[in-house]
């Protein structure tokens, strides 16, 4: 099957809010995987239904060095923040761009697994950056929306440029 396609910013599908799952079912767990299958090809540590056209809250994340720890949350809600940390984010649908972005050092997360089963996590660090990083765009939100609106025209205008070069 081919790889799925990741939209870029400003595309405004990306601006979608995504519905909670209503059941978890095959479908939704081969989802899980052709996201994982385009995240590692990428590559990424992380990557949101949202930003494949689906907008469901899905979102797959593997942040280890062998890529042989995936974890999908399905319909997740952070329960508990502490701390802050600023981090170089990038994102896949915005390429070529790294920007500092302050978020919570360590999260709780309440979500389903592909199984139907919910789960409660704790995750701190780059996972816990990660994390967030995908939950925002299940909100339409990207991490350009964290800069100044001078900074998002730059970024905006030079990847419009390099769309239309294609
Ligand atoms: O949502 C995405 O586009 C996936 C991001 C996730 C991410 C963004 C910022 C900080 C941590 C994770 C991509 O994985 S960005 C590319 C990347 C690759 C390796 C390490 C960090 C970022
Ligand atoms: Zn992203």
């Amino acid at each position: 099957m081919d790889l799925l396609e990741i939209l870029e910013f400003p595309d405004p599908r990306l601006r979608t809010t995504a519905k909670p799952v209503k059941n978890v079912d095959g479908k939704i767990a081969d989802l899980a995987d052709q996201m994982l299958e385009a995240m590692y090809v990428a590559p990424g540590i992380g990557l949101a239904a949202t930003q494949v056209n689906v907008h469901l809250e899905l979102i797959v994340v593997d942040v280890t060095e062998d890529k042989d720890s995936p974890i999908v949350l399905i319909n997740p809600t952070i329960i508990n923040t502490e701390g802050e940390l600023e981090t170089a984010e990038g994102c896949l649908s915005v390429p070529g761009f790294f920007e500092p972005v302050n978020r919570a050092e360590m999260i709780t997360i309440e979500a389903i697994n592909t199984a139907g089963n919910p789960f409660t996590m704790e995750a701190s660090g780059l996972l816990a950056v990660c994390i967030q990083h995908e939950m925002d765009h299940l909100k339409g939100k990207l991490f350009v929306d964290y800069l100044s609106s001078t900074k998002r025209q730059m970024i905006r205008k030079k990847l419009l440029k390099q769309q239309k070069q294609r």
